[in-house]
């Protein structure tokens, strides 16, 4: 293993910022190391962690309601392509798609998607494309003149601030022959539920989030010791949405690079927000950034939804 510190200065400047402002904050952006990553595949996975699953049973039980929308030849356009799982129930029920364009920030990432899929679709054109989703994608030549489906999963709109989120379903809707967006959104359902998803009893949630204080260590020159903060999981029912905390367990001093920092006992660093919506949320939000629903698909139990967005 290489032990070697390599500071990633844009790390550095945007973590001492983040906790040098009051109240101290951590974009969810840098959880994803190697750690991270396998961290959250374990997530994923846990009996309190329903997002995935649920979203998984509902393409697989629905997907047969998007198909109408997707016309010959589409190009699917997956915006931050995880774990090819929810990739396959499209690709294997909706043979209009002729290409296949997963947008991630990793390409290394990419990479192994891409090869992954063009195995397994032979006559699928598959066209990773490395870049941020907040900033604008260049769509590449090959997707001009297909139809563009996109395909946002996972709630990961969740961690956005409702402008940004906004931002973001406008930014998508001006894309060339842009035909609709399939997203998935986590929705708003008893504050325990919540609350469990995010505070697992096996604290695999509660490494995640501590794992971002090792990333700073070893990244941005930092000396936190992660166990002196807690895992906090909590629902703001103002914002209707679950935040990620690690508090700290004693009045102390952390150093990053060559600056310091001060905590009090009991003072916070809020790591991550996950919104969650209801149908009438997601359609105000929707709305005003050039969408109308045309499906609305969800669990029996109302956990979780996998939307079809229309052009309006
Ligand atoms: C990947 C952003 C959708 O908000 O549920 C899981 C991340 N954080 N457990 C979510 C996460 C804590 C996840 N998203």
């Amino acid at each position: 293993m290489d032990t070697m510190t390599v500071i990633d200065p844009q790390l550095h400047k945007e973590a001492l910022a983040g906790l040098r402002a009051e109240p101290k904050v951590l974009h969810p952006k840098w959880f994803y190391d190697e750690r991270g990553s396998a961290l959250f595949e374990q997530i994923t996975v846990l009996p309190e962690y329903y997002p995935t699953r649920t979203e998984l049973s509902i393409l697989r039980e629905h997907v047969g309601r998007i198909a109408p929308y997707v016309e010959e030849d589409a190009a699917l356009i997956e915006l931050g392509s995880g774990a090819s799982t929810k990739t396959r129930i499209l690709l294997d029920a909706l043979d209009a798609v002729g290409a296949y364009v997963p947008v991630d920030i990793s390409e290394t990432f990419l990479r192994a998607v891409a090869q992954e899929i063009d195995r397994s679709y032979p006559d699928l054109e598959v066209i990773p494309l490395a870049g941020d989703l907040l900033q604008d994608l260049d769509l590449p030549d090959a997707v001009s003149g297909r139809p563009a489906v996109g395909f946002f999963p996972g709630s990961t709109l969740g961690n956005l601030e409702p402008p940004e989120a906004r931002a973001l379903l406008r930014r998508i809707r001006q894309w060339p022959d842009i035909a609709g967006l399939v997203l998935g959104t986590d929705l708003v359902k008893d504050p325990r539920v919540l609350v469990s998803a995010y505070d697992d009893a096996q604290g695999v949630t509660a490494a995640f989030n501590r794992n971002v204080l090792v990333r700073l260590n070893r990244e941005a020159g930092a000396d936190f010791e992660p166990d002196s903060f807690m895992h906090e999981a909590r629902w703001n029912p103002d914002k209707a949405r679950i935040e990620m905390h690690l508090v700290s367990r004693s009045d102390q001093d952390v150093r990053i690079g060559s600056e310091t920092v001060s905590f009090r006992e009991g003072e916070s660093i809020h790591t991550e927000n996950s919104h969650k919506y209801t149908r009438a949320t997601l359609e105000a939000m929707a709305e005003p950034s050039g969408w109308r629903i045309a499906e609305f698909m969800t669990d029996s139990d109302g956990l979780f939804a996998v939307t079809v967005l229309l052009p309006d």
